[in-house]
């Protein structure tokens, strides 16, 4: 089944420089593509729209001050089961649970500075695509 999912790699794997390291990782992926692609840093209000299910969570404000402290690339990735697929490639929320070979498990320590986000489902695929690339929604 050929999906779409968004991904976002996070100001942590952009001051790293480790975003080469992970879109390598995606576009080995047989057949997987990259349909839209751009480094650009996030206002809150963006934020707010992308990460409102966890809004009045303690971790919701220093997940946004995170997020918007510094330039981020966001892409859409297209392809089969991308959107598991993608989920499976990050690992776990947690980068200290998350298996080695994941990039969260590879690269991870601190929860908030995990790396990477990818869409958990088709649903939130299409309402994040708008979101960051209204113009592919
Ligand atoms: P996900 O990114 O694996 O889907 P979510 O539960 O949707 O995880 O949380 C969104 C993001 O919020 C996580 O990727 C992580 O950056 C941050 N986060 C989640 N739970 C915690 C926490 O308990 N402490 C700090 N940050 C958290
Ligand atoms: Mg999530």
């Amino acid at each position: 089944m050929t999906q779409r999912t968004l991904v976002l790699l996070k100001p942590d794997a952009v001051r790293r420089g480790l975003t080469g390291e992970i879109i390598s990782r995606i576009e080995r992926k047989a057949g997987w593509r990259i349909t839209a692609l751009e480094l650009r840093t996030l206002d809150t209000d963006t934020l707010e729209q992308h990460y409102g299910e966890h809004k009045g969570k303690p971790f919701y404000e220093p997940l946004v001050e995170f997020m918007a402290s510094g330039p981020l690339v966001a892409l859409i990735v297209e392809g089969e089961r991308v959107v598991e697929g993608l989920r499976a490639l990050a690992g776990p929320t947690d980068p200290i649970v998350a298996p080695p070979g994941t990039v969260r498990g590879d690269y991870g320590v601190v929860v908030r500075e995990n790396l990477i986000h990818a869409s958990d489902s088709d649903e939130s695929a299409a309402r994040e695509i708008k979101i960051f690339f209204p113009a592919h929604a």
